[in-house]
């Protein structure tokens, strides 16, 4: 690396750089030449995929000036991803309510007192007309998700139909059901499940102030039977729960270093639930929100980084930010599971506005494992209806 102002080598610079009268960057990568010198095992390794990342780098980074942080997060993006590109999945709950598990921002849980009615698991036609509906308002991934805190052995037999019913119509698929064992992400696998999604929820250090009833290990163990059975891995938390930004890193630093990136990132921003324990709860700063999506970005630069709950209490031009941050994917459709979503036809002139367009789905879907996923970037060819 040189300096473009004074043609010093990285090393050279790390001995001179504090006589310098100002900042000077890196001609390529645009990179400040004093944070190389300062901080080389994190400036100078900058794009690289790696899962070597200390919590000390994931703060620094947090600790960047705005304009730095987005500058290294968009630079980054470019590098693996079209930047107007953004992929979009639709949620359905297909089992909502009456879950014993107690974490405490979720409305479906037994232990608090919400407006959420306990339903049974959805029949399988109506899962696939919501799915039908999806793709022909432009999804390419459809999540389905049900408020267990592991499922039994038959009502994973009735969501493996409704998987290979919405494979068929040719969209991804996505389910989350809970805690798995390694044979039922197995068994998920052979149905043609494509991504499981279980979020880490926050760091280990604040997680028993938000969940008692499974632990972090619990979660750890189900990614790693999702991973061993060949599923793409979606794996992410929610910001605003009262955590410290110290538990933000440190989230950030725990998904980082999976064995594997997860191939998607979901970041969510609580959505406050009249009844649960969370509710009340003093919002996050905006811009502390996007920092942590461009931090999730710069540290996992392949992965697709999912701006999630929480989008309809964000202005527009947070949204922006949060794109130019990194972010490309987002749930569409007015209701997540149990809550809102910012309506279609809202999104589709945000997007207008943006220049952004659905991004096309994989071709690599059919050998989904992560790897083979992430071998080369999302092909730039929309087969959406929205424009
Ligand atoms: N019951 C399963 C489980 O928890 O593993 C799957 C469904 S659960 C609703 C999926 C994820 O949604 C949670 O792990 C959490 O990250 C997110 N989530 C749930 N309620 C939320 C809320 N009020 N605000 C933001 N994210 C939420
Ligand atoms: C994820 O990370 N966010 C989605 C999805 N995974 C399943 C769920 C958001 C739920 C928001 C609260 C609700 O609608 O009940
Ligand atoms: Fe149950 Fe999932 Fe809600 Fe926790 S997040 S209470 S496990 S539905």
């Amino acid at each position: 690396m040189k300096c473009r102002a004074h043609g010093y080598s990285t090393l050279a610079f790390a001995a001179e750089w504090g006589n310098l009268p100002f900042r000077c960057f890196h001609a390529e990568t645009g990179i400040a030449m004093h944070d190389v010198a300062s901080n080389p095992g994190l400036f100078a390794r900058l794009g690289e995929v790696r899962t070597d990342w200390t919590v000390e780098q994931v703060r620094t980074l947090f600790a960047l000036p705005f304009a730095d942080l987005i500058y290294h997060a968009q630079h980054i993006h470019r590098q693996n991803f079209d930047p107007n590109r953004v992929q979009v999945s639709t949620l359905l709950s297909i089992k909502t309510g009456g879950c014993p598990e107690d974490c405490g921002y979720c409305s479906q849980s037994i232990r608090y007192n919400t407006t959420v009615e306990r339903e049974e698991l959805m029949e399988l036609e109506r899962v696939l007309e919501s799915a039908r509906i999806a793709k022909a308002n432009g999804a390419t991934r459809f999540c389905m998700g049900a408020a267990y805190r592991s499922p039994k052995p038959k009502q994973l037999a009735a969501i493996k139909h409704m998987i290979a019913g919405v494979r068929e119509m040719g969209m991804e698929t996505c389910v989350t059901l809970g805690m798995l064992t390694p044979d039922q992400a197995v068994e998920l696998k052979d149905a043609g499940l494509d991504y499981y999604n279980h979020n880490l929820d926050t760091s280990k250090d604040f997680y028993g102030k938000v969940i008692t009833t499974r632990t972090y290990q619990d979660r750890l163990d189900t990614l790693e039977a999702v991973r061993n059975a060949g599923i793409n891995v979606c794996c992410g938390g929610i910001l605003g729960m009262g955590e410290s930004s110290q538990d933000r890193a440190q989230l950030l630093h725990t998904l980082a270093t999976l064995p594997a990136h997860p191939e998607s990132v979901p970041i969510n921003q609580l959505m406050q639930v009249p009844g649960t324990p969370l509710f009340g709860t003093e919002k996050l700063d905006a811009l502390e929100f996007i920092r942590a999506i461009a931090v999730a970005r710069i540290l996992m630069p392949k992965s697709h980084v999912r701006l999630s709950a929480g989008r309809s209490g964000m202005s527009d031009e947070t949204q922006a930010l949060c794109f130019l941050a990194g972010a490309n994917s987002i749930f569409y459709g007015d209701k997540l599971l149990t809550t809102e979503n910012p309506d279609e036809h809202h999104d589709l002139g945000l997007f207008k506005r943006l220049g952004i367009q659905p991004e096309a789905q994989r071709d690599a879907v059919d050998t989904a494992h992560a790897r083979s996923v992430h071998a080369e970037a999302a092909p730039i060819r929309s087969t959406m209806a929205l424009s």
